[in-house]
């Protein structure tokens, strides 16, 4: 058996090591047999006839019996009306040989309803209208029409590709088969494998085409290492988008292959509007995404040519395993309405702690602990800034997590506190996979209470991963939930504090000798779930038992948790990072595109590993990745056990100057990102957004992936490029809007392309004219030492020589927060005045002042300042003009943070 489990070790880390992805080990959209069923369904196989006659009609919904002749089988049709401009349509089987899965865990609390009324109605069809919404469903076939102030946005089976599998297939076929990777069973037998009750379950999958008329572009379905616009698959000659949880060994960037995070939500956006479809389904899910522009090249010609324009549309043909139908229509209008109707079904990330968007130090592994302070000890030694400390698997005794090793780290508590005395933290590791080990407390008690998911017959089920053979905790059943939240506390996980915070890994979850690298889908969980059904969230289960653990474990500490598999939901508990990226700069390219789209899933607090998980960058890749990491929400170098060690400090002067400034920077900035992650909290708007988001207007950035927008404030465009000497960055807005360069900044107008020319210092960065940017400018060790530290404002000047900005401050790390113990301020100049002033009636005693403010397109003219609080009175102040008159700095205004006032300018 060790034999055994050294040789998959081997194999896996060789395989990391030497080669890229083994496609082999997975499933394409033909091998999986419903994937190719319901992806070769021609318009209308399944005839779904909805039998008006039985409608039912309630202050907020619709009801009516869905028939099948064919399959002989009876549904109900539900579509209801959701307070903020969404429609829900539900459907599940009258009387299901087997009851279908609905997924439990990924809307946030109940959903509430908006009124909805009947405009019209008779046998063929039936016409509701909420508030400007309006839904036309057909009976026959089924089909819906949405209408946005009565234009059709959204078309639910307009290429009749509806279907709910609903067959009873003798009890012999395909019974006990053992699931494939590499061969396909054949058909639906797949979903049919052995059963300990009576009656085998049948195919069972559902699927459904969504089409957008006069949408450009389709956004969404993280997590693929794509383009952020979804590709044309199907005629394009491309597998389908594949959401499945699965551990990708050496994953390639431009694909739309799996990955560990599954979120089943698209977007369908045009510069005149934006819609949403959020397909609310756990099983193996495979999405087919159409594009006119794609597909009619010969028409476009042809329309270009005759100067006929016809609308361009988008489509997403959703295709699952198993479970009721279930679809949101997101009714928009623009991109931020779309994400925030998303976040009210799904919930928003909980402000973090502060230290969490400070820089994170991980390695698999740090070897001991004298390795570990010895790391922090070379980050103080050379003036380079970092707030987390990290572990990986070798912390622990063998493998068997909640213990450490009793050797390399022995002390922890020692450990722990030499961190904590300048305001670090450390982040330790715990896996899904259990050691099945005689004498391991945590496998002992598993087995005794019977916690552990079964396999096919009823026995426990045994799988391979880094402690040899494991055992996989049944994260469904509610005993097992609040055995393993209790694992976290204090005196259960000995040698941890309050300032250990956790990493979720593998919780696809990863099995090395399963089907796919993860669990087989006719294992068996409480309430009689096969794997199948539950798939995808299995891992968000696994991340709301750490959160609620760690809220037991220190009720007045925010939780941070790292997590890999995530679901719809997700955000609710953890940040998510991309997987095991390489040190390639295709790897470092993909980090926007896919964090951008995880924003748009609800996932903003998301990052790569800075610098490459795989392999070992050279120094230009390793300064252009920690330059490119700052704008992203988390930020974490890491690497793989057998690349070079590369800390910042390990490189010449120069190397190491570059990645300081780029720390520096991602310091100096903490004060926007934690606002904008509180604002992401109070609105659902994500806090780092595609240039279409903020500019849904222009038809010119659909496309654009490589920039993003930190909030509204901050363009930023870094270097991805090997050996560049200029970057072309797109500045949106047109030639009102004005762009600083965060550096010098330099004076540009929103008209489109520029280029930049780019020594390996630059990292093209952009305040938005218009915006206030607070900042903390004075380096530190780490980010709880700023605290008290003064403000700088930034203040980016628009067209009209005015902007405005927000700051969000409170204790970081508490939840006294929620007890209105913080600040939100609003900046905003105008006629040469800045004005401070407290937007809701809370407080929060702090130090911190205001050193200085810089005015970027300063008026001109200006020799003196004004400033007038009730503390401080009338205060005359000093000002000067800076690198030829860009910007005007009133220097020392002094004025607490907290005190409203205004300063003028003469
Ligand atoms: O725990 C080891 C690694 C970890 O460093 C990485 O970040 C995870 O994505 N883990 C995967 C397991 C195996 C990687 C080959």
């Amino acid at each position: 058996m060790a034999l055994n489990f050294k040789c998959v070790y081997i194999i896996v880390v060789a395989l990391a090591i030497t080669s890229a992805v083994d496609k082999g080990n997975f499933k394409s959209c033909e091998q999986s047999s419903f994937c190719r069923r319901l992806r070769n369904a021609k318009p209308q196989d399944a005839d779904f006839v909805l039998n008006l006659d039985t409608l039912h009609v309630s202050d907020n919904a619709v009801e009516a019996e869905l028939r099948n002749e064919e399959a002989e089988a009876t549904f109900k049709f539900v579509l209801t009306s959701l307070h903020g401009n969404i429609f829900r349509v539900f459907i599940d089987e009258e009387k299901p040989l087997h009851s279908r899965y609905q997924v439990d865990g990924a809307l946030n609390g109940e959903l509430q309803v908006a009124k909805l009324e009947v405009l019209e109605r008779d046998k063929e069809k039936v016409v509701v209208r909420s508030g400007d919404n309006k839904a036309v469903i057909t009976a026959e076939p089924i089909r819906i029409e949405f209408f946005k102030n009565d234009v059709l946005v959204a078309v639910v089976n307009d290429k009749g590709l509806f279907n709910m599998e609903h067959l009873r297939p003798k009890a012999s076929e395909g019974e006990g088969e053992a699931e494939h990777t590499k061969e396909d069973p054949g058909a639906w037998e797949e979903n049919f494998k052995s059963h300990h009750d009576s009656k085998p379950r049948g195919p069972e999958a559902v699927g459904v085409d969504v089409t957008f008329p006069g949408a450009l572009r389709i956004y969404g379905l993280p997590e693929h290492a794509d383009k952020l616009a979804l590709r044309t698959t199907q005629s394009g000659g491309l597998d389908p988008y594949r959401l499945y949880n699965l551990d990708v060994f050496e994953y390639e960037v431009d694909s739309t292959m799996a990955l560990y995070g599954a979120i089943p939500v698209v977007y369908a956006h045009s510069d005149k509007n934006t819609v949403g479809a959020f397909w609310h389904n756990a099983a193996e899910t495979w999405v087919d995404i159409g594009n006119s522009k794609d597909t009619n090249v010969v028409s476009s010609i042809v329309n270009l040519v005759s100067g006929h324009q016809p609308e361009n549309t988008v489509d997403a043909h959703f295709m699952s395993e198993s479970g009721v139908f279930d679809l949101f229509i997101l009714m928009g209008p623009t991109p931020k309405d779309t994400v925030r109707q998303y976040a009210s079904l799904t919930g928003v990330a909980p402000l973090p702690q502060y230290f969490a968007l400070g820089y994170h130090q991980c390695r698999w592994n740090y070897n001991d602990e004298d390795d570990v302070i010895n790391v922090v000890d070379n980050f103080d030694t050379n003036d380079l800034p970092v707030d987390v400390m990290w572990l990986d698997i070798e912390y622990t005794d063998g493998k068997k997590y909640f213990t450490w090793d009793p050797i390399k780290f022995a002390h922890p508590n020692a450990m722990i506190s030499n961190l904590t005395s300048v305001g670090r933290k450390l982040v330790v590791i715990i896996d899904p996979h259990i050691k099945r080990e005689g004498g391991y407390f945590l496998h002992e008690e598993c087995l005794a209470n019977d916690y552990y998911v079964k396999n096919k017959d009823g026995h426990v089920y045994e799988g391979w991963c880094w402690p040899g053979s494991s055992s996989y905790p049944d994260l469904l059943d509610p005993k097992v939930q609040d055995y393993y939240k209790g694992l976290y506390s204090l005196d259960k996980f000995h040698g941890t504090t309050s300032d250990v915070h956790i990493w979720n890994d593998m919780n696809e979850p990863s099995v090395f000798n399963g089907p796919e690298v993860t669990m087989p889908k006719d294992c068996k969980h409480y309430g009689n779930w096969e794997h199948r059904h539950i798939h995808n969230i299995y891992g968000l289960l696994y991340t709301k038992i750490t959160y609620d653990g760690l809220i037991e474990r220190s009720p007045d500490r925010r939780p941070f948790i790292l997590t890999r598999s995530h679901f719809a939901g997700s955000q609710r508990y953890a940040a998510v990072w991309t997987g095991d990226n390489d040190a390639q700069w295709p790897h470092l390219q993909a980090s926007f595109p896919m964090c951008l789209s995880e924003a748009l899933g609800g996932m903003s607090f998301c990052g790569a590993d800075v610098g490459g998980f795989f392999h070992n960058p050279d120094t230009e890749l390793l300064q252009r990745w920690y330059q490119t990491g700052i704008w992203l929400p988390f930020y974490r170098a890491h690497a793989h056990i057998d690349t070079r060690r590369r800390e910042p400090y390990l490189f010449a002067e120069d190397v190491r100057m570059r990645i300081r400034n780029a720390l520096r920077l991602r310091y100096a900035l903490l004060p926007l990102w934690y606002t904008l992650f509180r604002e992401h909290e109070t609105t659902g708007e994500p806090v780092i957004r595609p240039l279409f988001y903020v500019f849904p207007n222009d038809p010119n950035v659909v496309d654009v992936d490589n920039e993003l927008l930190v909030g509204d404030r901050i363009l930023a465009r870094p270097v991805t490029e090997a050996g560049v000497s200029s970057v072309s960055v797109y500045l949106p807005g047109g030639a009102n809007e004005f762009w600083y360069d965060v550096e010098d900044f330099k004076q540009y107008q929103g008209t489109g392309v520029i280029t930049i020319p780019v020594t390996l210092d630059k990292n093209p960065a952009f305040y938005r004219g218009g915006s206030i940017i607070p900042r903390k400018d004075r380096p530190r060790r780490s980010s709880s030492l700023t605290h008290h530290d003064p403000y700088t404002l930034y203040i980016a000047l628009d067209s009209n020589k005015s902007a405005s900005g927000t700051l969000y401050i409170d204790d970081g790390q508490s939840f006294n927060y929620r007890n209105k113990k913080y600040l939100y301020l609003n900046f905003e100049f105008k006629d040469n005045t800045l004005t401070s002033s407290l937007i809701d009636k809370t407080d929060y005693p702090t130090d911190a002042w205001i050193e200085r403010v810089v005015i970027l397109g300063p008026p001109a003219g200006i020799n003196k300042a004004k400033l007038n609080s009730k503390s401080l009175g009338t205060v005359s102040l000093e000002t000067s003009y800076d690198g030829e008159n860009r910007s005007l700095t009133v220097r020392k205004p002094g004025v607490n943070i907290r005190e409203p006032f205004t300063l003028k300018l003469h």
